[in-house]
């Protein structure tokens, strides 16, 4: 199967045979024990579901629930939303992991109170940005790891303007993560050398996610090559007439491209 991505559309041609036996087969199992210990590789893709309501959030996680292994939510959606009660329904429908990217990004003591919200609502991981320092990250960690949560720091943000500000210091914040025991880090997939570069950094005991497949100009399957676990995959798939088949093909063109490549974690 060939699958073209442009923009926010995916052109997909008819799948060939070949295609139902990559389907079947687990790319990678990660055998690693972490905090979100229920964030497993079959497909490699955490669904970006940043929609408008609960209820299309809640429909949308049930059709890709077959093609992605978690299901990330943003700012937007959980502010509208009781959040235990969007988190709970998602789950009920998916039954995947929940990566709350609430970015937090606050003094220690208020980013340990965001994180202490996010879990009580169900929340398996969270993510948090590196740039405000070890006490912030540590905060985070330190009620975040006893609860088997997961707390994944932004290194280097995936869009332009993180080259101003971010870029310069991302690699220090990938070393502070390793060493304050985070479970992952966020790195961008629209710049597949800093992914691996990262990658060198922090080890093979850490999870990479990486957003920025598609309308960000990332190409499918590049970050993980680099050295990513997971691609963060958003508008692609919900924006799609068909959201369960753009998945199902993505999933599927993923694993065709990725065929061979095993990252040691
Ligand atoms: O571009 P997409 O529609 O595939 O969505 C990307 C998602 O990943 C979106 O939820 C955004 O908030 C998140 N994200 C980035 O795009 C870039 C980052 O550096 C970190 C998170």
């Amino acid at each position: 199967m060939a699958t073209k991505i442009t923009d926010n559309v995916i052109e997909m041609k008819p799948l060939s045979p070949k295609d139902s036996k990559v389907r079947k087969q687990d790319f990678r199992v990660s055998e690693r024990k972490f905090p979100m210990s229920n964030l497993v590789e079959r497909n490699r893709i955490i669904h970006a579901l940043d929609v408008k309501t609960k209820e299309k959030a809640v429909a949308m996680a049930g059709a890709v629930r077959e093609y992605v292994d978690a299901i990330k939510i943003s700012a937007p959606l959980a502010f509208k939303h009781e959040l235990a009660d969007l988190i709970g329904g998602i789950k009920k429908q998916a039954n995947l992991p929940i990566l709350a990217c609430f970015k937090v990004a606050d003094i220690p003591k208020m980013s340990g109170e965001i994180m202490e919200v996010a879990m009580d609502a169900g929340a398996d991981g969270i993510t948090v940005h590196g740039m405000f320092g070890r006490d912030t990250i540590k905060a985070c960690i330190d009620v975040a790891n006893p609860r088997g949560v997961g707390v994944f720091v932004v290194t280097e943000m995936s869009h332009p303007g993180a080259l101003e500000f971010n870029q310069p210091v991302g690699e220090k914040i990938a070393k502070m993560a390793r060493d304050l025991g985070a479970s992952g880090i966020v790195a961008p997939a629209t710049r597949p050398a800093r992914v691996k570069r990262y990658r060198e950094i922090i080890g093979n005991n850490m999870l990479i996610i990486s957003p920025g497949i598609g309308p960000q100009g990332a190409n499918l399957g590049d970050a993980i090559k680099a050295g990513a676990n997971f691609e963060i995959i958003g508008r692609l798939i919900y924006n799609s007439p068909d959201p369960a088949e753009a998945a199902r093909k993505i999933s599927l063109q993923l694993k065709k491209r990725l065929e061979g490549i095993r990252v040691k974690v």
